[in-house]
């Protein structure tokens, strides 16, 4: 008869087989508890960031210049929106409930991305959120498509799709203004200055103070260091900022030959741990609108729990009736 504790050495040993050959490990597969609950983690604070994250640019859909802006604006708002429930699905898969996720969210028990966090003075921020947040965006979700978590990884496919068309809508936005006016021009290079910094601390604290990581990435569930992605996204960045024709407010970036990759200055760690803890210039306002927004919407899941409800006992009536009773 097989032990408890030698039933437990199998499935591990299964486990890490399926992670060293690179494949996928799905909801129905053992998983060790550390396993699903950095899941849950990680795609929890994901969804939340995309919840989170409509609120800086939705705040300027009644204020877009021209009708395009405002259709292109409102399509990127409501893709975020759906990014956030493919992502709350992802977590489901690994027994997590939603109205419980979204408890801790609003609760503050459960963190959001840092980003969201900064606010959008003028509409050049809509375009450089485009730009620099969606890019970092890219830049870590592209190696989220091979993670190891198969709904995960999933979910990751179309929201990178989805991500690639917000990055390039942003860099149009900005084409056509530094085309403008002097006046636009310098707008753009205000949001470029302000949201640089806090887009570099995206990728999370320096791999020297990142507790989550070595596990991570020995489950594969990351696939690269925060460090890596925030080189590769500065790499990916700066010519596109002298396209643009932008300066970047770094006086430490330039060109290393020698790596054939660009150097750069340090985020200001302390800030970031000053927003992640609450202390941003808009944690308290997005928090409110978020509270805000759950208490408007108890009535249309009031309403979709009481018609589920009445679809089931529809069902169940249909199945219990004798054949042709129509009911
Ligand atoms: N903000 O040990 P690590 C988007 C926390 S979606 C807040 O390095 P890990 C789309 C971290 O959770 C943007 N907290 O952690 C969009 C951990 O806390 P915990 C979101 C942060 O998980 C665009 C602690 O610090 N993207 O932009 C941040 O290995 C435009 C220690 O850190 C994702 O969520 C931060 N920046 O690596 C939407 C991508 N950084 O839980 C609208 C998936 C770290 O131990 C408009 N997530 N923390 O208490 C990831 O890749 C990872 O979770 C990292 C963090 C890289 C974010």
């Amino acid at each position: 008869m097989t032990t408890p504790d030698a039933a437990e050495e199998e499935h591990q040993a299964r486990f890490d087989a399926t992670i060293a050959r690179d494949q996928r490990v799905e909801p129905r597969d053992w998983m060790p508890e550390a396993y699903r609950r950095t899941l849950v983690r990680q795609i929890a604070q994901h969804a939340h960031s995309e919840i989170i994250g409509m609120q800086p640019e939705g705040a300027w859909i009644t204020r877009a210049p021209s009708l395009r802006r405002k259709a292109i604006l409102f399509a990127k708002v409501q893709d975020e929106a759906g990014h956030g429930l493919y992502l709350y699905s992802a977590a489901e898969t690994l027994g997590a409930d939603r109205a419980d996720l979204t408890a801790r969210l609003i609760e503050g028990r459960q963190k959001y991305s840092s980003i969201f966090n900064y606010p959008t003075v003028t509409f050049a921020d809509v375009g450089v959120i485009g730009w620099f947040v969606d890019g970092a965006a890219i830049c870590n979700q592209v190696p989220l498509c091979r993670s190891s978590y198969g709904p995960y990884a999933r979910a990751m496919v179309r929201i990178c799709k989805e991500e690639s068309f917000h990055q390039r809508q942003g860099y149009e936005l900005l084409l056509t203004m530094m085309r403008g006016t002097d006046a636009q021009r310098a707008m753009v290079q205000d949001a470029v200055d302000r949201w640089w910094w806090p887009s570099l601390m995206m990728f999370g604290p320096p791999d020297s103070d990142s507790p989550n990581s070595a596990a991570s990435m020995a489950w594969k569930i990351k696939r690269h260091s925060n460090d890596e992605l925030r080189r590769r996204f500065v790499d990916m960045t700066v010519p596109q900022a002298e396209k643009l024709g932008v300066t970047l407010p770094d006086p430490e970036l330039r060109w290393n030959e020698e790596s054939g990759r660009y150097d750069f200055g340090t985020p200001d760690w302390s800030e970031l741990q000053r927003v992640i803890k609450g202390d941003g210039p808009c944690n308290a306002e997005r928090m409110a609108r978020r509270r805000e927004a759950h208490a408007e919407g108890a009535w249309v899941r009031e309403a979709a729990t009481a018609h589920a409800a009445k679809q089931a006992r529809r069902r169940a009536r249909r199945a219990e009736a004798p054949e042709g009773a129509g009911v």
